[in-house]
C-alpha cells in the first residue's frame, strides 16, 4: 500500500477544512496531492482498487469513481489487466480552459519561462481582427519557451490587449494568474489545432531534432462580456503532449 496517499487521505479525512466532504472527491484530492509531491512518480503504478478500498476503508465503487475522474483529465492512465498508472506524457484535456502552468503543477513539474519579449506595442491589422481591437490599440505582448524544470516543451506568443493587462512586467510565471489578479482570467475560448514539423528555429529552441512532430495551437479566449483577452499561438512539442476530448452524442 502507498503509505504517502493513505496518510494523505487520513489527513484529508481528519482536517476541519469540510469543503470536501465526499469520499470520493476526498480520494481524488490525496492522488492529485501525492503525485504533485512526487510521491508517485510518472508511470508508476497507483495501489489496486482492492488494496485501495482495503487500506482506505472505502468501497470499490468509491475509489473507482475518484480514479475515473483523474483518468478523465488526463492524470492518471489505465492499461487493460495491467493497473493505473501516472501518466508519463502530459496528457492536457481539451474541455478545461487551464492555464500551461497549472497543468504543470498539477503533474508535479516546475513550470518556468524563458522570456524573449515581453513588452508593449500596436496591434497588427491581424491582431485586431482576431481581437476586435480599433487599429493602433495598444497591446502586451509576450513571446516565451515554456520548461518543465529544464525540458523546454512549447513555445508561446501571447497578444493581450493592454486595456486589460497593462503592465507587461506583472506576467511573472503565469499570464493566467496576471490576469486573474486584474479579475480578467478568460471564461470561454476557442481553440484551433494543427500538426506540423516544427521548423528549425522551434526545434532548436525546444531540444528536438528539425522536422519533428509537433502541435500548432491558436488559441482565442473570451471575458464573460464577450470581450477577447488573449490571442495566443503555441508550438506544443508533439512527443510530450496528449491532447484529450471527451466526446457525448447529444
Ligand atoms: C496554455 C495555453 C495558452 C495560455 C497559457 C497560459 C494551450 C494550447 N495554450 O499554454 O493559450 O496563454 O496556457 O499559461 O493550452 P500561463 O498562465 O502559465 O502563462
Amino acid at each position: 500500500m502507498e503509505t504517502a496517499l493513505a496518510a494523505e487521505y487520513r489527513r484529508l479525512c481528519e482536517s476541519p477544512d469540510t469543503r470536501q466532504p465526499l469520499a470520493y472527491l476526498r480520494l481524488r484530492r490525496a492522488i492529485r496531492t501525492v503525485v504533485e509531491h512526487r510521491d508517485i512518480e510518472p508511470g508508476q503504478a497507483l495501489p489496486s482498487e482492492r488494496d485501495l478500498s482495503h487500506a482506505l476503508g472505502l468501497s470499490r465503487v468509491t475509489v473507482r469513481k475518484a480514479i475515473a475522474g483523474l483518468v478523465e483529465e488526463g492524470l492518471l492512465t489505465q492499461r487493460h489487466g495491467a493497473g493505473t498508472f501516472v501518466a508519463e506524457r502530459i496528457v492536457k484535456p481539451m474541455s478545461r480552459l487551464t492555464s500551461f502552468t497549472e497543468d504543470l503543477r498539477a503533474r508535479g513539474l516546475n513550470p518556468r519561462s524563458e522570456f524573449f519579449e515581453r513588452g508593449i506595442g500596436e496591434v497588427t491589422p491581424e491582431e485586431a481582427m482576431a481581437m476586435n481591437l480599433s487599429p493602433g490599440a495598444a497591446v502586451v505582448r509576450l513571446h516565451r519557451v515554456r520548461y518543465a524544470g529544464d525540458e523546454p516543451l512549447a513555445i508561446e506568443r501571447s497578444v493581450v490587449p493592454a486595456s486589460v493587462l497593462p503592465d507587461p512586467m506583472a506576467v511573472r510565471d503565469s499570464l493566467y494568474e496576471a490576469l486573474e489578479q486584474r479579475n480578467a482570467r478568460p471564461r470561454r475560448a476557442l481553440q484551433r489545432l494543427r500538426a506540423v514539423s516544427l521548423s528549425a528555429q522551434h526545434a532548436r529552441l525546444l531540444h528536438v531534432p528539425t522536422g519533428s512532430a509537433g502541435l500548432s495551437i491558436e488559441r482565442r479566449s473570451f471575458l464573460d462580456d464577450g470581450r477577447v483577452v488573449e490571442f495566443t499561438s503555441s508550438w506544443y512539442r508533439g512527443d510530450i503532449y496528449d491532447f484529450v476530448a471527451e466526446l457525448h452524442t447529444d
